[in-house]
């Protein structure tokens, strides 16, 4: 398991549109566990192999609690979605506050559908569908969201979208120097 650097806004590759995975091969699972090593380092409960320039259809995510500081450490729930696609969502939507680990420090709150149904192929091949609700809907509409060159600035008004590409474009432009 490696360690990954992330891409970080305003990166070019965050805006490609990630190529589906034909069969589940010793690379996807190398790359899985590379997912899963730099997501719990960051810390992150979900993320898109885009976010580590990969652009594959793999998404992982971890919604397990950290334990308290001096407890031991709780159970992982580690999940694997390849090729997620959303097959039907809700009327009802869901207010979340949204991070990214490829847009550091930045928070906004977002709207999407409350509950989904997730059509996806596990690590074994296997082609499976779940329904999503609560942290588990936003955090998969938001990974599927990164599959398709969509980040969750594109949901916010476009002066506070124009703001934050802005603030990260001088940044990366300060660190280019
Ligand atoms: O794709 C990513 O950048 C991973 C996000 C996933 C995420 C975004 C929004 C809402 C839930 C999950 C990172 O885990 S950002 C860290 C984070 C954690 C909990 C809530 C919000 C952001
Ligand atoms: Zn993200």
């Amino acid at each position: 398991m490696v360690l990954r650097p992330l891409v970080i806004l305003p990166d070019s590759q965050l805006r490609l549109v990630s190529k589906p995975v034909e069969a589940v091969t010793p690379a996807i699972r190398t790359l899985v566990e590379d997912m899963f090593e730099t997501m719990y380092d960051a810390p992150g409960i979900g993320l898109a192999a885009i976010q580590i320039g990969e652009p594959v259809r793999v998404v992982t995510i971890d919604l397990s609690k950290p334990a308290p500081e001096g407890e031991p450490p709780a159970p992982k729930e580690p999940q694997v979605f390849i090729n997620p696609q959303v097959t039907w969502s809700s009327e009802e939507l869901n207010v979340y506050e949204e991070g990214c680990l490829s847009i550091p420090e930045y928070y906004e709150e977002v709207e999407r559908p409350a509950r989904i149904k997730v059509r996806f192929m596990d690590l074994d091949g296997a082609t499976r569908e779940i329904e999503a609700d609560g942290l588990l809907a936003t955090c998969l509409q938001h990974e599927i969201d990164h599959l398709d060159g969509v980040l969750f600035i594109d949901h916010l008004s476009r002066l506070k979208r124009e703001r934050v590409t802005k603030k990260f474009a001088k940044a990366a432009k300060r660190s280019a120097a």
